[in-house]
């Protein structure tokens, strides 16, 4: 009898039976490699015959015919794509499909301006479904389990994204939505929902509603979140994780790719896994384009490589991250993206010094005596921008501390950070709570200023 040493490797067998596609999410790197040369190459084609704007860009490139893509080299090539891209096509012009043929579209909101419409044949709905039951099935969801979904409906991708994807894995749907939180707590402690799906910032207000009204939600049935559509730091997690009684799990999406389920954690919880069977992952220099080696931080573009209605090529999605294709603990080969900490376009320049909200975040979150509910106000005086930073006590802590907590978090900032920051710690449910994404930095700028 020959006897394996499988606590050292465990078997590939074992190892593949964990996932929901086995198969594929331990796809050994070529086999995933040519699957995705053929996938870019239809990709390309896709959008050189049925796009002329596409087809335009590309020539302009140097492309003088999809089957010069060759190899995936060849993306580096390829022109990138902007958000701004989508608006100026507004609202269908990037559409590779006619609308008759579509089964939906969703949008997301800009800061300004027109939103950014997307559209899926009734095809990219069903992979979506798919990447979607995939990504719950990692971070631990079974078939059978009460999904309760607290992501908005309607254009937003979170709320109907998930509710197919739990749909898709076997689960049934609580499709409950964001707000009316008193509801959402009878309902979870009545329903015994296992999965609860929500923005992170909307959980904690979940639980916040919870314990005001002396619910104990880790006497609830949840044992899974799956948190995502805003980024949100480890302190936030340990915070969310220790007050439900669940395993807090980080889901990425964004509507021009999909949306939820573009990548998502396994039981490791050591990067997103980004489904490379569906997308192209790189990351770039955010001034240059230039590739930033691996492991660096750089700015996430993604490519699809199976969407018909809305085929991207090197979309730049503004968000900050670092790949690593070293093996997982779990065996899915699949890329890992390590935790987005902010986006491009959120990070503030404060005196010099570049500052994303998560970085304020994982410092002041876990603090003794802070609540995790914060917000960044910005303002200028005369010619002069100045930041402040307002952030919740608990309920126990009286007034009089207010001022004591302020000067330690400020010096926490200040060493961890480096900027000194106008600190006010202020009483409980004074800083606004949201349904969905947090609203964590609020412009007060006057608008000519706030542009630039
Ligand atoms: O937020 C899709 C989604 C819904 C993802 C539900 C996860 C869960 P958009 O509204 O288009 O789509 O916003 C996309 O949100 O570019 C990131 O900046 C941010 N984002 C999404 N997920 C995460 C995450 C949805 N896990 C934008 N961590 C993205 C950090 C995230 N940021």
């Amino acid at each position: 009898m020959v006897v394996m040493d499988t606590a050292a490797a465990p078997a590939p067998a074992a190892r593949r039976a964990q996932g929901l596609h086995a198969d594929i999410e331990t796809l050994p790197r070529e086999a995933l490699q040519q699957l995705q040369l053929q996938r870019l190459r239809e990709t390309v084609r896709n959008a050189w015959d049925h796009v002329p704007w596409h087809q335009q860009r590309l020539r302009a490139a140097g492309l003088g015919d999809p089957r010069d893509i060759d190899a995936l080299d060849a993306l580096q090539r390829l022109p990138f794509m902007v958000k701004t891209d989508l608006r100026d096509n507004y609202p269908f012009g990037l559409f590779a499909r006619p609308l008759h043929e579509l089964a939906r579209l969703h949008a997301s909101s800009g800061t300004t301006g027109k939103p950014t419409v997307v559209g899926y044949t009734a095809q990219d709905l069903s992979n979506w479904s798919d990447l979607v039951a995939r990504s719950m099935h990692s971070a631990g969801a079974r078939p059978g389990d009460l999904v309760h979904n607290a992501y908005g409906y309607g254009l937003f991708t979170g709320g109907l994204g998930a509710h197919d994807g739990a749909a898709r894995l076997g689960c049934p749907v609580v499709p409950i939505s964001g707000g009316a939180t008193e509801r959402q707590v009878a309902l979870i402690m009545d329903f015994r929902p296992r999965v609860l799906c929500a923005t992170p910032s909307y959980a904690l207000a979940i639980a916040e509603v919870a314990e005001s009204q002396g619910v104990d939600l880790r006497n609830s049935a949840l044992r899974v979140g799956l948190f995502g559509a805003e980024p949100w730091s480890e302190a936030m997690r340990r915070e969310i994780e220790a007050r439900m009684g669940l395993r807090a799990v980080d889901i990425y999406g964004l509507s021009e790719i999909m949306g939820p389920g573009v990548a998502c954690e396994c039981e490791a919880r050591c990067g997103l896994h980004g489904w490379e069977d569906h997308f192209l992952f790189e990351t770039i220099d955010p001034d240059t384009g230039e590739p930033v080696p691996e492991g660096e931080p750089g700015e996430l573009v993604i490519t699809t490589l199976t969407k018909q209605a809305l085929p991207m090529l090197r979309y730049r999605t503004r968000d900050i991250t670092r790949l690593t294709r070293e093996p997982c603990a779990c065996g899915r080969t699949h890329v890992r993206i390590l935790r987005v900490t902010g986006r491009n376009d959120d990070m503030l320049i404060i005196r010099g010094v570049n500052v994303y909200p998560s970085q304020i975040e994982a410092v002041l979150v876990g603090r003794p005596g802070l609540a995790p509910h914060y917000q960044l106000v910005l303002e200028r005086h005369g010619a002069l921008d100045s930041v402040r930073l307002e952030i919740e006590a608990l309920p126990s802590v009286p007034e009089a501390q207010y001022p004591l907590l302020a000067a330690d978090a400020a010096h926490h900032i200040k060493s961890m950070i480096g900027i000194s920051a106008d600190l006010h710690v202020l009483p409980p449910g004074a800083v606004p709570r949201s349904q969905g994404k947090a609203v964590r930095v609020r412009d007060l700028r006057p608008k000519a200023a706030a542009a630039g």
